[in-house]
């Protein structure tokens, strides 16, 4: 498997010819003079893959030195600490918490060098990988000259993997952590996941589900944390802080106390222990994850307690260690009765804990969920971003395709998270975009972030569809530097994955950019989200939610369709965001047509900016994405392409995409059959609707 094309992802570390820019490496690159922390394990991952990737791509062995050569060419990998006699130049000087990186190029007195600086080993790391990357694309030695600093201090990914093996929303196989109830014994593909993920500067990783079973609530005591140091030391060699999602209700349920109170000694002092115990067998050990109040998950409430209560109790545990406590913002009343129109989920987050600003320890982040609902294809920004302005916090997206079509259909999604990142909160006269409440600077905050759940599994791939492993590098590179373009991205990645022939990767790039706007256009229309089948996420249902409890619902009759959150006449919800944005979003007038029916009920008739019907706009779109997405698979089928990609992966994108424009087509149908069928306004243009 190891050497399969797909499961190497975008470490390809393909031969390269005979030539320039190959030859100029070759000669720059046989000899490596490091200087760092000679132990740290980090910076010898960082030569070891150094190594293995000069070795695969250029065929040569380099020789490692101690001290920098009275002549002839060299690279000069060292962390900041670290003085080199005869080095041109000054090691960086950025915020040294951020792993920061220099690659340089020097070339004077016929002496050709590059030189690596990183404030952090993990710098060194980056910049190698960063290194590797270039050379991957063929790039002169100059093209590589940088000096980067990651945007966000926390740059991590969440596992929803499950002890059993199994994976909540996992779309690409079975867990590579866990298997009947048990760690996995042999480590290796953890390990090549962490070389992915480095690969792209992820620094933080929880291995364990947020919804926490009886088996995973195990992980914090004495039999198992043996155990989970195997992992934590696997991630650790690549920079990567383990962190595990816990139950609140562990003294509890593990028959300790016969409470899990926050305000309560005993559970106060139980969670002392754990950390303790934790950190004995995990030095660096991030901190914990926690799900509570949320989905029938235990957490303080149940003792008449809030969150800030809950959080702190555990952050007072962890601090000592240096640990953190991620709090998750996803709670909202899943019990809701379909009957009740005051009741809006999308209030939810910002109603449980704008209140709570100011009283979390300084050691607790809130985790939030992009928008308000959950990961829908199009739903607006949180409006708890921004709002929380003495609060430690990060956003959390999902890779993982749960509502965009699970990895069976393309969708890019790194559009929707710029869009999400570059939303400006208004909640100061400048610098007040997502990205600068997650990344910190707007409010000055100790820890912040971004996280989002994981789309891999144990399939050859790790994603599936191979094409989805554009979300996982894109994430990476994204959360590094959101000033980065999606496009961009994209390209980086297809010519990476594939190699650079532009005949391929030109159409990939092209592929990707127009996959979200495609699936969005065949499912639930305008913002309104859901319409999927209900507990699945996959495939139409237009009122699989309609009547649940679950909070998620469109309200169309026959005259027209939407939510009503305005102010005056609705739930109330545009309020929760800062001027000009709330009125925005109340007026009928002003409200993007994107998100018309998250924030509207209206008639099927209303017109929009584009100047059609809402329902012709349904019909439309949907006639459209189904045409669009028989067009991927034909674009993928084009010889040019089909050519040169080896015939493994060519298979597995054109089966996924066969699926896809199928699948499109049952969408199309069943949500244009129900609109037809609800409002009798046949479609302007007379194409078969059922
Ligand atoms: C892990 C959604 C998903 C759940 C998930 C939950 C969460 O409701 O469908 O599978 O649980 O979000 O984010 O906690």
């Amino acid at each position: 498997m190891n050497d399969s094309t797909l499961y190497k992802a975008w470490l390809q570390d393909e031969r390269k010819p005979e030539g320039d820019p190959f030859d100029t490496y070759r000669r720059l690159l046989g000899r490596i003079v490091v200087k760092g922390e000679q132990h740290a394990r980090v910076l010898s991952t960082a030569v070891a893959e150094l190594i293995n990737g000069l070795q695969a791509m250029l065929g040569i062995q380099p020789e490692v030195l101690n001290e920098l050569p009275q002549e002839g060419s060299c690279l000069v990998l060292r962390t900041a600490a670290e003085p080199v006699s005869g080095l041109a130049h000054e090691v960086p000087r950025w915020d040294t918490g951020r792993d920061a990186f220099a690659l340089r190029w020097v070339s004077a007195d016929g002496t050709e060098r590059m030189e690596l600086d990183g404030t952090s080993a993990s710098g060194v790391l980056y910049g190698v990988f960063r290194l590797l990357f270039g050379i991957s694309r063929g790039w002169e030695p100059v093209r590589l000259v940088t000096e980067e600093q990651p945007a966000n201090q926390l740059r991590m990914i969440n596992q929803w993997d499950d002890a059993d093996g199994s994976i909540e929303r996992g779309y690409a196989g079975a867990s590579i952590f866990y298997r009947e109830g048990e760690i996995v014994r042999d480590l290796q593909r953890v390990r090549d996941y962490a070389r992915l993920l480095a690969s792209v500067g992820i620094n933080a990783i929880s291995i364990n589900n947020v919804n926490v079973h009886e088996r995973e609530t195990r992980w914090v005591t004495e039999e198992y944390l043996p155990e989970v140091a195997r992992v934590a030391e696997v991630f650790r060699d690549y920079g990567i802080a383990l962190f595990l999602s816990i139950n609140f209700a562990a003294p509890l349920s593990l028959g300790d106390l016969d409470t899990s109170d926050p305000l309560d000694e005993g559970v106060r002092q139980w969670w002392a222990e754990a950390a303790t115990r934790i950190y004995r067998h995990i030095p660096d050990f991030g901190g914990f994850v926690v799900k509570a109040d949320s989905e029938h998950r235990p957490g303080p409430f149940a003792y008449g307690r809030d969150h800030a209560d809950g959080a702190n109790m555990l952050a007072e545990a962890m601090a000592p260690f240096g640990g953190l406590v991620i709090w998750r913002c996803f709670v909202y009343n899943c019990m809701q009765d379909w009957r009740d129109r005051s009741t809006d989920r999308a209030r939810a987050a910002y109603d449980h804990f704008k209140p709570l600003d100011g009283r979390f320890h300084d050691n607790v982040l809130l985790q939030i969920k992009n928008g308000p609902m959950d990961f829908q294809v199009r739903e607006p920004v949180s409006p708890l971003f921004g709002a929380m302005q003495q609060t430690n916090q990060m956003i959390e997206f999902q890779i993982t395709q749960e509502y965009t079509g699970q990895q069976r259909h393309l969708c890019y999604l790194v559009p929707q998270w710029k869009q999400v990142l570059d939303f400006n909160t208004h909640a100061a006269d400048a610098g007040a975009e997502v990205k600068h409440v997650v990344d910190g600077s707007l409010f000055g905050m100790k820890y912040s972030g971004v996280a989002a759940v994981s789309n891999i599994g144990d399939d050859e791939s790790w994603t599936g569809h191979p094409l989805a492993q554009a979300n996982l590098y894109g994430y990476g590179r994204l959360t590094w530097d959101p000033e980065l373009s999606a496009e961009r991205i994209a390209e980086e990645w297809a010519d990476l994955t594939f190699g650079d022939h532009p005949e391929v990767t030109h159409p990939i790039r092209e592929m990707l950019m127009a996959s979200w706007s495609i699936y969005e256009n065949y499912t639930a229309p305008l913002g309104v989200g859901w319409m999927v089948v209900p507990h699945y996420h996959y495939g139409p249902d237009v009122d699989g939610y309609e009547y649940s409890r679950w909070g998620t619902y469109h309200f169309a009759d026959r005259d027209g369709m939407g939510v009503d959150r305005t102010i005056a006449k609705g739930t109330g919800y545009t309020s929760q965001y800062f001027s000009p944005n709330k009125e925005m979003y109340d007026s009928l007038e002003k409200c993007p047509d994107e998100l018309l029916l998250f924030f509207h009920h209206v008639p099927y008739s209303y017109r929009l900016h584009s100047g059609k019907t809402v329902i012709q706009h349904i019909y439309d779109t949907h006639f459209a994405g189904a045409e669009a997405a028989e067009e991927l698979m034909h674009t993928w089928a084009a010889p040019a392409l089909r050519d040169r990609v080896d015939p493994r992966r060519h298979a597995a994108v054109a089966n996924r995409l066969a699926e896809q424009a199928e699948h499109a087509k049952h969408w199309r149908d069943v949500v244009n059959t129900y609109f037809y069928r609800k409002s009798g306004v046949p479609d302007e243009r007379g194409r078969t609707i059922y």
